[in-house]
């Protein structure tokens, strides 16, 4: 069997998408997400120019040698576009596999440990009482753990707070600007989930994503006083470049810590899992490496107590989400998965059978993935230069976004 053509396809319904499809002489297609949100044609031009002519003619069984051809082949290794262009590839190398054994990929991976992947959503709203009525509405759908953002009482719009119907950060061709103060935030957290806390009982998982703001010693601050309302996890306390910083807030509190949806290599995860300094790591298929490598990350993670919590925002598209629920029902140290609902554009442009039922997402019981590109629908939405937006504390200077 061999590989007879590769198309990078760039579909804008709603927001952006990057997809790899690779088709075979035996008629056999796989699909791969290539997404890296603000940066898509980066990774766009490094599959077209550089992995698309060589993946020409290749085995497509040969999943862990192309692998490695393109991680070491490529000389310059690891960060985002490269991981997530090889991440493309692997992923529909395993969608192929799955097609022509007649199985869905998670059998290839070992079969299920588990009945379904539990999920969370996000609850966001400006104000308390309006977030609130976003967890319930949460709790009725069956739900089982919800990532509470709110608002921050003095500043005009925070991370993770929709102004619109779908919450969509890369909103603007330029970046638009965003304020932060850590002192407003700080003061304010806690009562959020003191209200939480109160209204839904301990039964209920709850999240927060401090989204990369604060300092090691105000992280821990933070994660000391949200104590007494048992986070699953407080996320990103801090920019994780430094990660010994890590060690400082766990000096400090038990609030349990997820780190890991701006990774892209096992290199990045090693001093945060080895010094078990988190408790859950947040890779994904799409931004590290596909299934190959994400794979290797969470058997790390497994020795040292560490389970997963896949990073799964709207900019991971259908094919991420398909590829993801494999690996999370297989492991036997998934811990959550994030779950944002794509825009019904989205859907039809990536149909797939995985499902929501009862708290849970279910992957697809199809050989492969379960998840297609209509390249028709696709070509209906064209490429829209749309970034991330830019974050500066109240006196200008540029912070962490
Ligand atoms: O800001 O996916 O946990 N989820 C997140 C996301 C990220 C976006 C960046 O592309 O932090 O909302
Ligand atoms: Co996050």
């Amino acid at each position: 069997m061999r590989i007879t053509d590769a198309r990078v396809v760039v579909t804008s319904p709603g927001r952006n998408f990057v997809t790899l499809k690779l088709v075979t002489d035996g008629g056999v297609t796989g699909v791969g997400d290539a997404t890296l949100n603000g940066r898509e044609l980066a990774v766009a031009a490094y599959l077209t120019e550089h992995v698309v002519p060589v993946l020409i003619g290749r085995d497509p069984a040969r999943i862990e040698d192309t692998w490695q051809y393109l991680y070491k082949g490529a000389y310059w290794r690891r960060g985002p576009v490269t991981m997530t262009a090889i991440a493309a590839v692997d992923t529909a190398l395993w969608d192929i596999k799955g097609k022509v054994a007649g199985l869905p990929v998670y059998q290839l991976l070992g079969g299920r440990s588990r009945e379904g992947v539990t999920v969370y959503g996000h609850a966001n709203a400006e104000t308390v009482d309006d977030v609130l009525v976003e967890v319930s509405g949460y709790v009725e759908r069956g739900y089982r753990a919800v990532r509470v953002q709110t608002g921050v009482p003095g500043l005009p719009g925070t991370y993770g707070v929709s102004t619109s119907e779908v919450y969509e950060p890369a909103d603007a061709a330029l970046p638009t600007e965003t304020a932060w103060s850590t002192e407003a935030y700080l003061a304010h957290v806690p009562s959020v989930f003191a209200r939480v806390r109160e209204e839904f009982g301990p039964g209920l998982r709850l999240l927060h994503d401090v989204h990369h703001r604060l300092t090691p010693i105000e992280a821990a601050r933070l994660g000391r006083s949200l104590e007494p309302y048992s986070l699953t996890w407080l996320e990103d306390p801090v920019p994780a470049e430094l990660q010994e910083g890590f060690r400082l807030i766990r000096r400090h509190t038990t609030t349990p810590l997820a780190v890991g949806e701006v990774f892209n290599s096992i290199h990045d995860c090693r001093q945060l899992v080895t010094e078990q300094l988190v408790d859950y790591i947040r890779t994904t298929v799409v931004h590290a490496g596909g299934i190959t490598h994400l794979r290797r990350i969470f058997d790390l993670a497994a020795l040292y107590h560490v389970r997963s919590g896949s990073h799964g925002a709207t900019d991971l598209s259908p094919v991420c989400m398909a590829a993801a629920l494999h690996v999370d029902i297989s492991i036997p140290n998934f811990g959550l998965q994030e779950y944002m609902r794509h825009t019904p554009e989205t859907d039809a442009v990536f149909p797939h059978t995985y499902h929501f039922a009862d708290g849970y997402l279910h992957p697809s019981e199809e050989p492969g993935l379960g998840v297609d590109l209509d390249e028709e629908a696709a070509a209906r939405f064209p490429y829209r230069p749309a970034q991330l937006p830019v974050n500066r504390l109240l006196d200008g200077t540029v912070h962490s976004w």
